[in-house]
């Protein structure tokens, strides 16, 4: 049950299903080390004596029978320095799922119960291992699909997110504390250079937040990826760009214009970025019905990507088709293909289209400027205009949620410090900020708060 620690001691299988060379269970709770025990069959009639934190080779036996279940490595983390806070044991096993079925059973003939989901990190959460913005950079470092992700959540992890949170906390609590004192002493009533104080200390704490806030759409983006598409002329070698930025022969290359007919998208991780890339048809007139269908379908693949590389060829003529089409469309990269066949024939006109935006030369042929083309990419992607810190980059939707609302709640009281209402109105709204805030790394902060204001106070007040 969320909110509550069981007493009770969970077990589960914390290795993915399936055959795999080693396997373990996991178990935590007040009962574990004595699970374990009972699971070791112990030749000698001395107790069987485990050091903490100190792996040992153990033989597990059915606790009924006595038969043989297989050799382990066996840790018994003792709580409360645990991941869980409690007494943690883990038995790695030969990855067998019959083996790991076999030793969970008996866990919990033994008296154990079986983890809900999550229920590990909970228990940590609520013993205040980890606050909840890094319980959830678990969840997100394991179901990461590529190194950027994977980056951004350990980060998260170590606790980044939080710690970017907390002067930003701390300077609502300093505002909190001075108003709840003028509030209490009538004498020390706000005088107007306070109040200039007062906001500019608000603004920067609501830039700081808005900051994390603005990061969002480059961490929704690095959660769910980026939609490109490859587009250009017939022939000019979209379908090998697009082979050689998957690192496979996905689509059909061809020396015959109009190969590819239809649009075709593959998944792929540029330089960690997760990219859906799609390959279009060359956009060109024609009366072959299939060809003006595959030439619609490309139109409404540029519409629906997120970015679009243009893609020409640096040998032939620059063709007056080729030049409306590269004023027509919103390329963000314009990449001159084939340059293994010479150099580039009109590289100033082919600037001028590209009008400051990046204009990379490759060979999808012999990959000649294709990790230069990947840098290109990550960089259109992540640094629209502001850089950010990668420590501060907000990836979870009910982070950026309570940082929304806390920015809202900030300006309110900072409206109503400037329209001359007391101190307790904006008080208030102060205290629902630094509680949403709280939202984020899921902390009570009511307690905080009180310490505060009495350590302001002087003894005897
Ligand atoms: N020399 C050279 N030929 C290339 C290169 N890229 C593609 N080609 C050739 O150009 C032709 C058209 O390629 P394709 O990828 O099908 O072009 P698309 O129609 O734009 O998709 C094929 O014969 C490819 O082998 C390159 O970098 N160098
Ligand atoms: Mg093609």
């Amino acid at each position: 049950m969320p909110g509550e620690i069981r007493q009770s001691t969970i077990a589960a299988i914390s290795t993915p299903p399936g055959h795999g060379a080693i396997g373990m269970v996991r178990l935590s709770g007040p009962a574990s080390l004595s699970v374990l025990t009972k699971l070791v069959r112990n030749s000698s009639s001395a107790p069987l004596e485990l050091q903490p934190n100190r792996a040992s080779v153990q033989i597990l036996t059915n606790p009924d029978s006595g038969l043989l279940i297989d050799e382990a490595v066996v840790i018994w983390f003792k709580g409360p320095h645990s991941f869980t806070g409690e007494d943690v044991v883990e038995i790695t096993c030969h990855g067998s799922p019959v083996v790991l079925a076999d030793i969970l059973r008996h866990s919990i003939n033994l008296g154990a119960e079986l983890a809900e989901p999550g229920e590990f990190t909970l228990r940590a959460f609520l013993n205040n291992r980890l606050d909840l913005a890094q319980a959830e950079a678990i969840n997100d470092l394991i179901h990461s699909q590529t190194t950027y992700q994977a980056r951004l959540a350990a980060r998260q992890l170590r606790g980044e997110l939080s710690r970017q949170l907390d002067p930003l906390k701390q300077a609502i609590i300093e505002l909190i504390v001075h108003f709840e004192s003028t509030v209490e002493f009538v004498e020390d009533d706000l005088d107007p250079l306070d109040l200039v104080q007062h906001s500019l200390r608000l603004d920067q704490t609501i830039a700081g937040i808005d900051r994390l806030v603005a990061s969002y759409q480059l961490g929704r983006t690095v959660r769910a990826g980026v939609k490109m598409a490859l587009v250009g002329l017939p022939n000019v070698g979209k379908s090998s760009v697009f082979n050689a930025l998957l690192g496979r022969d996905r689509a059909i290359v061809t020396s015959l214009p109009g190969t590819t007919r239809d649009t075709l998208d593959d998944e792929t991780s540029i330089n960690g970025l997760p990219v859906n890339l799609v390959d279009t048809a060359g956009i060109r007139d024609t009366v072959d019905p299939i060809e003006q269908l595959g030439v619609e379908r490309s139109r409404s693949a540029m519409t629906d990507a997120d970015f679009v590389i243009a893609v020409t060829e640096s040998t032939t003529e620059l063709r007056d088709e080729e030049r409306s089409l590269l004023s027509d469309i919103p390329f963000t990269i314009l990449v001159i293909n084939k340059c293994d066949l010479g150099p580039v024939q009109h590289l100033e006109r082919l600037a001028a289209l590209a009008a400051g935006r990046p204009v990379i030369t490759i060979s999808a042929l012999t990959g000649e400027g294709i990790d230069q083309l990947r840098e290109s990419i990550h960089q259109a992607v992540i640094h629209p205009g502001i850089r950010f810190d990668e420590s501060a980059i907000v990836t979870n939707e009910r982070h950026y949620q309570a940082l929304v609302m806390a920015i809202d709640q900030l300006k309110q009281a900072r409206d109503d410090l400037h329209s001359g209402f007391t101190e307790e109105i904006a008080l208030n709204n102060l205290h629902h900020a630094l509680r949403s805030l709280g939202v984020v790394t899921g902390e009570t902060l009511l307690g905080d708060i009180i310490n505060q204001i009495f350590s302001t106070f002087c003894i005897g007040k």
